[in-house]
């Protein structure tokens, strides 16, 4: 139709006011698409920078005071009653507690009720469906993907609602919850399968480095099976030495002109100091650790030939972010587990990435 109008306009104009019309609409449509693409490169890279600023400051002391102070003033209601709510589900159950100044606890397995039957639910879980996962092709085989696979869809969760009912524990909450001062969004249960990687070098999550999701979160890391060091443990720093090194290494890469926020290697570690303070989750199947991924460095799924090793894994936010879509209605008449589970609603139909990670 508006072809047809265009034609019939051009068919009764004078040749040459179409030949001078014809550059000038084509100057303002190209115009038009530059405007936009420089409109959206600047979005990106606002982003970039605020991305970037927040990497950078969230672990100095009066960084973390005033990304706190944003977050909250951003829902000042739902931060206050987090906040009470958190106080009265951590008090239900202390046997496990996160050390503030560390970061992490290591999980007794015989202190986590209903552990046995989750494991036996793993299992069968990774049974029914390794042999089917999507083979990785391409120049996928040597990135994440390649060594890292999430292996759980929402309708798992569904189907086996006590994996979720074991991530919103009193136990695990609890112990979130205490740590946090607020009831986190729970944001992934999954089954985390790493296998051994193509090629010699280490990459992505294999190499020490904090998660980007807010100021702290709390993760939980169980192990499947037996884990030794073939099976490619996750390893961490404590909160304390990671925030020393973190400040340390962005000292000398400033200094030297690279990037300050990224990835660390073994040596970079290793040259400051860190080596003795790495912890490795190494164990009989059912050991694990709950710990800040934001503050402490880690890494993990350096599994070697032959090996593999399969993880429950649990993600608590403070930050709003895509994760897996729970059975929110389930949790109607509990206004606490209804807090943490409230905002996955929000997910529905979002792409969900093996662990979010550091890009
Ligand atoms: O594979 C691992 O053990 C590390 C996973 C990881 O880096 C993460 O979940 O943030």
């Amino acid at each position: 139709m508006a072809q047809d109008r265009a034609a019939h306009i051009k068919q009764h104009l004078p040749a040459p006011v179409v030949s001078l019309a014809r550059p000038i609409v084509r100057g303002a449509v190209y115009g038009l698409h530059r405007t936009r693409q420089t409109v959206r490169a600047g979005r990106r890279a606002v982003q970039l920078w605020k991305k970037e600023l927040f990497l950078r400051y969230r672990l100095t002391p009066w960084g973390a005071r005033m990304f706190a102070m944003l977050g909250q003033a951003r829902a000042p209601r739902d931060a206050w009653r987090r906040r009470a709510m958190a106080r009265s589900v951590a008090a239900n159950d202390t046997a496990v507690r996160m050390a503030q100044s560390k970061g992490y606890v290591l999980l007794d397995p015989a202190q986590l009720t209903g552990l046995d039957q989750v494991l036996q639910t793993c299992r069968g879980l990774f049974d029914a469906k390794v042999a089917a996962l999507e083979p990785v092709n391409g120049r996928d085989v040597e990135r994440k993907r390649g060594f890292l696979r999430n292996i759980l869809t929402n309708d798992d969760l569904k189907a086996h609602p006590e994996l979720v009912s074991f991530a919103l524990s009193d136990q695990l909450l609890g112990a979130v919850s205490a740590y946090l001062g607020t009831i986190p969004h729970l944001n992934r249960v999954d089954l985390l399968y790493s296998v051994p990687r193509a090629g010699d070098t280490l990459e992505a999550s294999q190499l020490f480095h904090l998660d980007p999701e807010g100021l702290t979160q709390a993760k939980v890391f169980i192990n499947i099976f037996d884990v030794g060091d073939a099976e490619g443990p996750f390893t961490f720093i404590p909160a304390d030495e990671s925030q020393r090194l973190v400040q340390e290494i962005s000292a000398r890469r400033t200094r030297a002109g690279v990037p300050v926020v990224g990835r660390y290697g073994d040596d970079e570690i290793a040259e400051l100091g860190g080596a003795p303070a790495i912890v490795s989750v190494r164990g009989a199947a059912g050991s694990g650790v709950l710990v800040d991924t934001c503050r402490c460095l880690h890494c993990g799924s350096r599994v070697r030939p032959g090996s593999f090793r399969l993880c429950l894994y649990i993600q608590y936010c403070t930050s709003r972010e895509q994760g897996n879509v729970f059975d929110v209605r389930s949790f109607a008449n509990d206004p606490v587990r209804f807090k943490a589970v409230e905002q996955s609603r929000h997910s529905v139909g979002a792409r969900i990435a093996a662990p979010h990670q550091m890009q």
